[in-house]
């Protein structure tokens, strides 16, 4: 039977590639490694688009290294700990773990169904046993190094769910499920010192030049590094001074006031004594912590009736709390400079504090009582004293100097990164491995306590975490004195599972051992990671600093995790949305001569606009309805084809039916080509015949420009050319022999090669049809023939005016003054230059001539 049947073929290719461990990858094999990295999924039950694109994308690449000769490492894994296992526990009465397990074995199976060279022999689920004890000796070896450590911080606080939100949960100061107004308070959590890192982090970014520039700029906004001066104002009757963090010293002069955050020692001592401070730091306290809820909140302070006395001026000026000053930046407090700053402007305006104008742009004046907002860009300081008439550059430099000489103060660096909170009250995450005892402090699990293991045996009927309110889990005798002591409740931040697991990959059968060094260096950096933007910043800058603190405990060597980056677009979908019922899935709307309809109440439907799939706009389609209709060559195929990988990718049926068509094409160019040459060598010579010899250097110059493509991630580019050679390709009925059925033979074979990494099951399957008996995916690569590429004839457009008129075939090697003849001989220009006079007749070789006539 020669009839296409992807259902047929790739459930009998997955199979044979899982029992024979095709994608086995081995430390001893001597070809050159390759390690491709996807980033793998949560498993919150079935997978979606992105995933497909995701692992079609990381797929491609990784088979056409294979079949470049590389030995590649293709691993798969399972981001398994966080909360939605937790609400479905809740939800339905199931236990996480449960719930995590049979996920991964729906996802796995599905996952199975697109024909991914994974090795799975290396699969790993971070809620693992091993995986979590392995992380946790990690923890300890950082703790050890100093690189943990425990303080109080401001948190986001869910009042009715008792847990601690992620700035990113709290939407429009809401908890994200509970919907109650978030609460900001003060816990003792666990942090990673990323912030000894920034430096580096910041400065290995030029290392990365295999990454999108976009994501770079990204980390290196989120880095944030500062110039700045700290200095301290003296405080009116206070032995205590206020140091300051401005990276603006330039504008020293125009300092009308100071404001401090509500968590400043300064105001809670106030508040200690005066109720309204009191009130007012709570009322600044019940929003979020999150730079962009303090940006966006109104501008509100409150007068604490100190002075600070300007350094220079000797001037006193009030001291506000301010709802808009983090505790966590510089030094919580800010010389305020109303006249420069937009926040200080606004407060200044609010409360009646004056403003004082000390930069003056150029060619401009500008007036403090006339300005309608303050005034950020360079100019010449005025209203300065002894500064005035220096650039402000220049003043930043001397007023840092007048600071140091007076030891008042002092150049320094700031970062806008914080160092990473890890501690989470959560039950489905990974245990701290820590003790608490009232005689020793802080003591950590030793080596034979390990793993602190989740009990089996809670309850999520309440909010809170579960491992606070178990009856047991929580006493535990102190390592140190023997004494009883409490365990740490906090479980991990999920993001520690992620920056680790591609090194876990390299050696997943270490137990309780987190890595083997020999092995983690024979894969290691990461030669290709593929994934969303949507982790440009957190979970690629924590991998980056975990593996760069494992390094300095001797257990990694590199300094970078992933040599080179592709971060994929979304897919998207139009949207359909009905006045009454709101959004639609496709089935809910049908087509009348004129419009679309509702199904349910026959209104006009409102085609809206492509937007990312989401269940929340009903337009998702389920990868299952197409890997179950058309196969996973055809899934992958139009995914791959659809867009360049970086772009965003519009979902099309029509686009998924021409994927469909043509590998049914191709599927019967194979079986005609077995007609009518069964026994046909492949050309390897250049053929006599003209036709044949273009054909010819048609397929090697699609092996070179397919093969330049994928070294260029262009992988739509390369399937266009793939597909322009199967319409160049013809084959009748007619038996062949000799020179055509060999360069048709080679033309065949060419195009089964070069559509393997993108459409393995269907390439695999007529490599054998044409009689071939190793595996494709694991042959070589073709190579382009530089004979064959020789042009006999090359193509020159001929223009009249700048206007196209004819194309010519002439010989590469045509001399300027024969090409203008010919030019000049053409019929199609000779038409358009009747009764005009030549003027003149440019030529560029190997391209164009252009007639110039008038
Ligand atoms: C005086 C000044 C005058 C400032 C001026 C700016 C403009 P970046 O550049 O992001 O590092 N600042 C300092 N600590 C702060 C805190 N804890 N909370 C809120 N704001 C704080 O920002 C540094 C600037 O942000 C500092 O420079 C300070 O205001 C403010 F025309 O000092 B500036
Ligand atoms: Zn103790």
């Amino acid at each position: 039977d020669s009839k296409y049947n992807p259902q047929a073929i790739e459930a009998k290719w997955q199979k044979i590639w899982d029992e024979q461990k095709t994608f086995r990858a081995s430390e001893t094999d001597g070809r050159d490694p390759f390690y491709l990295l996807v980033m793998f999924p949560y498993p919150s039950g079935r997978i979606h688009m992105g995933h497909v694109r995701n692992y079609a994308l990381g797929d491609v690449i990784a088979r056409y290294q294979r079949m470049r000769g590389k030995n590649v490492l293709h691993p798969m894994g399972w981001d398994a700990f966080g909360m939605p296992a937790e609400n479905a526990a809740a939800a339905n009465n199931v236990h996480p773990k449960d719930w995590t397990y049979q996920n991964i074995a729906h996802m796995r199976d599905e996952l199975k169904t697109m024909g991914l060279s994974y090795d799975w022999e290396r699969e790993l689920a971070t809620c693992d046993q091993d995986y979590a004890h392995a992380e946790q000796a990690l923890f300890l070896k950082l703790y050890e190094k100093g690189l943990v450590y425990r303080k109080k911080s401001v948190v986001n606080w869910d009042p009715v769910d008792h847990t601690v939100l992620a700035n990113e949960q709290v939407i429009d100061g809401c908890g994200w499920r509970s919907g109650a107004p978030v609460e900001r308070k003060e816990l003792s959590q666990w942090f990673f010192r990323i912030t000894d890192y920034a430096d580096e982090l910041l400065a290995d970014l030029d290392k990365l030049g295999g990454w999108p520039e976009t994501v770079r700029a990204m980390q290196a906004n989120w880095i944030g590094k500062s110039h700045g001066v700290e200095f301290a104002f003296q405080l009116e009757g206070y032995d205590d001074t206020l140091p300051v963090y401005t990276t603006r010293p330039d504008t020293l002069m125009g300092v009308t006031f100071c404001s401090i955050a509500a968590e400043h020692p300064l105001a809670k001592a106030l508040a200690a004594t005066n109720p309204d401070a009191a009130a007012f730091i709570k009322e600044c306290q019940a929003a979020g912590t999150s730079e962009e809820a303090l940006e966006t909140q109104e501008k509100r302070g409150f007068d604490t009736g100190i002075k600070a006395i300007h350094p220079v001026t000797g001037e006193k000026v009030p001291v506000f709390i301010a709802n808009f000053v983090l505790m966590a930046y510089g030094t919580g407090a800010v010389m305020a400079v109303p006249a420069h700053d937009q926040r200080d402007f606004e407060f200044a305006k609010k409360y009646a504090i004056p403003i004082k104008v000390v930069i003056q742009p150029e060619g401009e004046a500008l007036d403090a009582a006339a300005l309608a907002e303050a005034y950020t860009g360079p100019g010449t300081l005025v209203n300065s004293g002894q500064f005035d008439g220096l650039d402000n550059e220049t003043a930043k430099q001397k007023v840092a100097e007048y600071f140091e000489q007076r030891c008042i103060g002092k150049a320094t660096v700031n970062f806008r990164l914080r160092d990473w909170g890890v501690s989470r009250q959560r039950y489905w995450g990974n245990p701290i491995p820590m003790v608490h005892c009232d005689a020793c402090g802080v003591v950590p699990l030793p080596p034979e306590q390990l793993p602190a293991a989740l009990p089996p045996d809670v309850s999520f009927d309440q909010p809170g975490n579960p491992l606070e309110r178990h009856p047991t889990w929580k006493h535990i005798d102190c390592p140190k004195c023997g004494q009883p002591a409490r365990r740490e409740t906090d479980t991990m931040d999920t993001f520690m599972e992620s920056s680790w697991y591609f090194l876990r990959y390299c050696s997943p059968d270490m137990g309780a051992e987190p890595l083997d060094l020999k092995r983690v260096n024979h894969w290691m950096p990461v030669d290709q990671y593929v994934g969303g933007i949507e982790h440009a910043v957190l979970h690629l800058l924590y991998s980056r600093f975990f593996h760069k603190a494992l390094r300095d405990v001797g257990l990694v060597e590199c300094d970078e995790p992933f040599t080179r980056l592709l971060t994929q677009g979304m897919v998207r979908k139009d949207t359909h949305k009905c006045p009454a019922h709101g959004w639609r899935y496709p089935r809910e709307v049908k087509q009348d001569d004129e419009f679309l309809r509702c199904v349910e109440c026959d209104s006009e439907i409102i085609v809206g606009r492509n937007e990312k799939m989401s269940k929340s706009k009903h337009n998702v389609v389920d990868p299952k309805e197409l890997l179950d209709g058309y196969g996973a060559d055809t899934a992958r195929l139009f995914m791959l084809f659809a867009a360049p990988p970086d772009r965003d990718l519009e979902w099309s049926d029509s686009g998924v039916d021409g994927a469909w068509r043509f590998l049914n094409r191709v599927w019967r160019l194979v079986h005609a080509l077995m007609q009518v040459a069964p026994g046909a060598k492949p050309a390897s010579a250049t053929p006599a015949d003209a036709d044949l010899k273009a054909l010819r250097g048609q397929v090697h110059a699609t092996i070179a420009k397919v093969t330049d493509d994928f070294e260029r991630q262009s992988f739509n580019t390369g399937i266009a050319a793939i597909m322009e050679l199967v319409n160049a390709i013809k084959i009748g009925d007619a038996p062949l022999a000799g020179e055509a059925a060999g360069v048709m033979r080679e033309a065949v074979e060419t195009v089964v090669k070069l559509l393997s990494p993108y459409a393995p099951h269907i390439a695999e399957e007529l490599w054998r049809e044409l009689g071939y008996a190793d595996d494709l995916c694991n042959h070589a690569w073709p190579e382009a023939d530089a004979e064959a590429l020789v042009k006999d004839v090359i193509t020159i457009i001929l223009q009249v005016n700048g206007k196209l008129r004819d194309r010519l075939e002439v010989a590469p090697d045509i001399a300027k003054d024969e090409l203008e003849k010919l030019a000049l001989a053409n019929d199609k220009a000779a038409a358009h230059i009747e009764g005009k006079t030549v003027r003149k007749v440019v030529v560029v070789p190997g391209r164009l001539v252009n007639i110039v006539a008038n």
